[in-house]
C-alpha cells in the first residue's frame, strides 16, 4: 500500500500504474508463456496497440527512449553535424554524440522552448545531415517549417518527441511528422512502461533496419546483417504498458483539469507567465512549466523552488542547465556564451510545478498560495499535504 496521502511529499510527477490485480493476471501470463523478452506475445500485442493509439503507420518499441533515439540516426545513417535544441534533458544530445555525429545547438522560441525553424537555416553547412528538434513538454514544434527547410536542404528530421505521447497537430498524430519520432515511456512520462520507449516511422524500409539495429544486428540464426545492439523491450514492459494505455485518456483528461486549475490560480501573479493551449493542438499536459521574471515578480524561479520545498513540494528546473552547458557539450563553438540568448534566458527562469492524475485540486491550491505568498501576501503555515 502506498503512505498515506498526508504523509507523502508531493514530487513533480508521480507514475501512472495498472490495476495490481490486472497486472498480476499479465504477469502470470509471461510466466506461464515462458517467454520472458525477444518479440513475445505482449510486446507484439503492445506494439500492435500502440500503432493504433497513435495512429501512425509503423511503431517499433525499445527499452528505453535514449536507445530509440540513438538507434534511429544509425538507421538513417547520419553523418556530420545534426542542428539541435540545447533546452532538453541531455538524452538528446548524448543520442546524436553516440554515433559519432556533431551536435549543433539552434536556439530556441520565447514561447514554446522548442527549436526557432527561423534560426535554424543559418547553422546548415554542407557537413549537415538531419536536424533532431525536440517537442518539449509534449508542446509542438512548427513542424511544416521544419519540413520545408529539410526538403530545401535534404535533410532528415528526427523528432524527439519524449514528452508528447498522444498530441496532435489540427488531428494529425505528431508521430507521423519528420523521418522518426522517438516517445519515452519512461516511469517519469504520462504513458510508461517502467522504463521504454518507442520509435514511429512511415518509411517501411526502416522496419527492417530497425529491428536488425535493437537485436544485435541478427537476421536469421546464422546471418548478422548490421552492427547492432539490444534495446529490446521485454514482455513485462510491454505487459504493463497495455493496461497502462487502457486509462491514458483518463489520465490526460485529469492532468487537463490541474493545468486549468494551476493556471486560473497564477493568472494575477505580475512576472509569473504560464503557458497556453496551442489553437489546433490536442495537448498531453505532460508537465506543468512556469517562467518569473525576476524583475518584475520580485523573486526568482530559484525562490519559489526553495520555498516549495520548505513545505515538502519539490519541483523540477527542467531544463537547467542547457545541454550546451554541460561539461561535455559546453566546449563547442555552437555552444557559446550568448549564442543562444533565448535558452539562457528561459533556463534561468523555469520551473516545473508537480502535476499528475492523482495530485488533489487542494494541493495545487495550495502550492499556488505558497507561490503568491512570495509577492508579500501572507499564507497560513503547514505542509503542503497536511493542509488540504
Ligand atoms: N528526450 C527527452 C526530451 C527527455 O526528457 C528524456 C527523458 C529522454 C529523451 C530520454 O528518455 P528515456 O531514455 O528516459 O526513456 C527524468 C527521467 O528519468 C527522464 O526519463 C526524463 N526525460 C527526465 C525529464 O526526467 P530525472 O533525473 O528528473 O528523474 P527523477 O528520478 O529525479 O524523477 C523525477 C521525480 O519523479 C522524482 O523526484 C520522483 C518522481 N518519480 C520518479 C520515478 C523514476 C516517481 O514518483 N517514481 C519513479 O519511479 O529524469
Amino acid at each position: 500500500m502506498r503512505k498515506k496521502d498526508s504523509d507523502c511529499p508531493i514530487y513533480v510527477t508521480r507514475p501512472l500504474l495498472p490495476d495490481r490485480k490486472e497486472y498480476y493476471k499479465k504477469v502470470n501470463e509471461v510466466f506461464d508463456s515462458g517467454f520472458l523478452t525477444n518479440q513475445g506475445a505482449q510486446l507484439q500485442q503492445f506494439e500492435k496497440a500502440l500503432r493504433e493509439f497513435l495512429h501512425v503507420t509503423h511503431v517499433m518499441a525499445f527499452c528505453n527512449g535514449t536507445l530509440a533515439l540513438q538507434l534511429a540516426c544509425k538507421a538513417l545513417d547520419l553523418k556530420g553535424e545534426v542542428i539541435t535544441t540545447p533546452f532538453t534533458f541531455p538524452a538528446t544530445t548524448h543520442a546524436i554524440s553516440w554515433n559519432g555525429l556533431t551536435p549543433v545547438f539552434c536556439d530556441i522560441e520565447p514561447d514554446t522552448f522548442n527549436i526557432n525553424p527561423d534560426k535554424i537555416e543559418a547553422l546548415i553547412t554542407d557537413n549537415t545531415s538531419a536536424i533532431l528538434p525536440v517537442h518539449v513538454f509534449g508542446n509542438p514544434c512548427r513542424v511544416y517549417e521544419i519540413n520545408q527547410i529539410a526538403k530545401k536542404h535534404n535533410l532528415k528530421v528526427i523528432y524527439d518527441a519524449a514528452h508528447a505521447f498522444g498530441v496532435e497537430i489540427n488531428g494529425q498524430p505528431i508521430g507521423s511528422f519528420g523521418d522518426i519520432s522517438m516517445f519515452s515511456f519512461h516511469a517519469t512520462k504520462s504513458f510508461n512502461t517502467l522504463e521504454g520507449g518507442a520509435l514511429t516511422f512511415n518509411d517501411a524500409a526502416l522496419a527492417d533496419k530497425l529491428f536488425y539495429l535493437k537485436n544485435f544486428g541478427i537476421k536469421s540464426e546464422t546471418e548478422v546483417v548490421s552492427i547492432g545492439t539490444n534495446a529490446k523491450m521485454n514482455e513485462l514492459q510491454a505487459a504493463f504498458g497495455l493496461l497502462v494505455l487502457d486509462k491514458i485518456n483518463e489520465e490526460i483528461q485529469k492532468r487537463k483539469e490541474l493545468t486549468k486549475q494551476y493556471r486560473e490560480r497564477l493568472k494575477n501573479i505580475p512576472g509569473l507567465r504560464c503557458l497556453h493551449d496551442i489553437e489546433g493542438v490536442k495537448h498531453n499536459y505532460q508537465y506543468f512549466p512556469i517562467i518569473i521574471d525576476e524583475t518584475k515578480a520580485g523573486f526568482s524561479r530559484n525562490d519559489i523552488y526553495e520555498e516549495l520545498k520548505k513545505y515538502k513540494v519539490y519541483s523540477r528546473k527542467y531544463f537547467y542547465p542547457l545541454a550546451s552547458q554541460v561539461t561535455c557539450y559546453r566546449e563547442l563553438t555552437s555552444a557559446s556564451k550568448g549564442g543562444l540568448p533565448v535558452a539562457e534566458r528561459i533556463t534561468q527562469s523555469i520551473l516545473c510545478l508537480p502535476l499528475y492524475g492523482e495530485l488533489p485540486i487542494p494541493v495545487v491550491a495550495r502550492i499556488a498560495e505558497i507561490i503568491i505568498s512570495l509577492s508579500g501576501r501572507p499564507i497560513l503555515k503547514g505542509r503542503v499535504s497536511k493542509d488540504y
